[in-house]
């Protein structure tokens, strides 16, 4: 069996009810929860904007450099419990920067809980720095330039949040500065917007893999494409039935998109939101979907195929 790799989990996602009521604490943070429990029967949602709303109330909490290293290392623990041999992590800067957060400090911190993990889980990571889509323009430019002198810390940019509305050529040169500055390219596309979404995030922005993408069955020339391509796309069933982007595991497109030869691969998006990590939706979307032994060897190959890492950490994983 092939080692699990993480290509999409927002680090903010993986925030526990328990570390929101300890973080709250520690940072004298008054909650407008009453219990772990009211909190966790908070997390019913709609749709993705109605998802982000508890999403960033909760990250209210994080304040402090020890603050991201103690989600980071709680996350790796877990993740690596998983089976998880390689992370590639988003963060939202924005999130934490507007409430006064200095971003040093939110990228100090998410570090340190990465070394801590590699020095006693033998888990690698690396971040991808997003962008919320949903916010102007000018702020994700201000962002990345706050952020340029870590360059040589981050993996990638991204691209996420509420995405109707909020096309990806808006970011255009965003993420063409970012290229200047050595950085990967992803980007959410696909998730709730238009397949024409995600030929924008290919062709304007030259992402170089698409988070989510579901919505790319719509437009079959698309689909040609990114077979033809192998774009890799990150596929997290538990986020798709919980934000009702589709009804059930059983409706996964992720069948139909194996089938089709398109490289996806399955993934976590927030699991202390969406009811479980890597390890939690690989198992239940093999059961609903009756996945074949090749099939899982697939998902797992695509998954290390398109991390961002070395050849030869390429070739331990494979
Ligand atoms: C997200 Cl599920 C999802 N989609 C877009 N942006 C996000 N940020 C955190 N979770
Ligand atoms: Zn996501």
């Amino acid at each position: 069996m092939k080692p699990l790799v993480e290509l999409h989990v927002h680090i903010e996602g993986t925030l526990e009810p328990e570390m929101v009521f300890d973080l709250a604490t520690r940072n004298n943070i008054a909650l407008p929860y009453a219990s772990v429990d009211a909190l966790r029967e908070l997390m019913e949602f709609d749709d993705l904007p109605s998802f982000l709303d508890l999403y960033y109330e909760c990250c209210a909490v994080l304040r402090t450099r020890e603050d991201f290293r103690d989600l980071m290392l709680a996350y790796l623990r877990r993740a690596a419990a998983a089976g998880v041999a390689h992370a590639e992590i988003f963060f939202d800067p924005q999130t934490h920067t507007l409430r006064g957060v200095p971003v040093d400090d939110v990228i100090d911190g998410l570090l340190d809980g990465i070394a801590a993990a590699r020095d006693d889980l033998e888990v690698t990571a690396g971040l991808i720095l997003c962008f919320l889509r949903d916010r102007p323009v000018a702020e994700a430019a201000a962002t990345l330039e706050s952020a340029a002198h870590r360059a040589g810390d981050l993996l990638s940019v991204g691209l996420d949040s509420a995405e109707v509305g909020y096309p990806p050529h808006l970011f255009a040169e965003v993420f063409e500065r970012a290229r200047e500055l050595g950085l990967r390219t992803v980007a959410h596309a696909g998730e709730e917007g238009p397949a024409a979404y995600v030929s924008e995030a290919l062709d304007v922005l030259r992402a170089e893999r698409i988070d989510h993408g579901i919505r790319s069955l719509e437009d079959p020339v698309l689909v040609e494409r990114l077979r033809r391509e192998q774009t890799p796309l990150t596929i997290c069933p538990f986020s798709n039935v919980r934000l009702r982007a589709v009804a059930d595991l059983a409706g996964h497109p992720l069948k139909r998109m194996l089938d089709a030869g398109l490289n996806v691969s399955i993934h976590s998006d927030d699991p202390a939101y969406f009811g479980g990590y890597i390890d939690d939706n690989h198992r239940e979307i093999e059961a609903a979907l009756g996945l074949s032994a090749s099939d899982l060897d697939t998902l797992a190959t695509n998954a290390i195929n398109s991390a961002f890492i070395t050849d030869e950490r390429r070739n331990e994983l494979l």
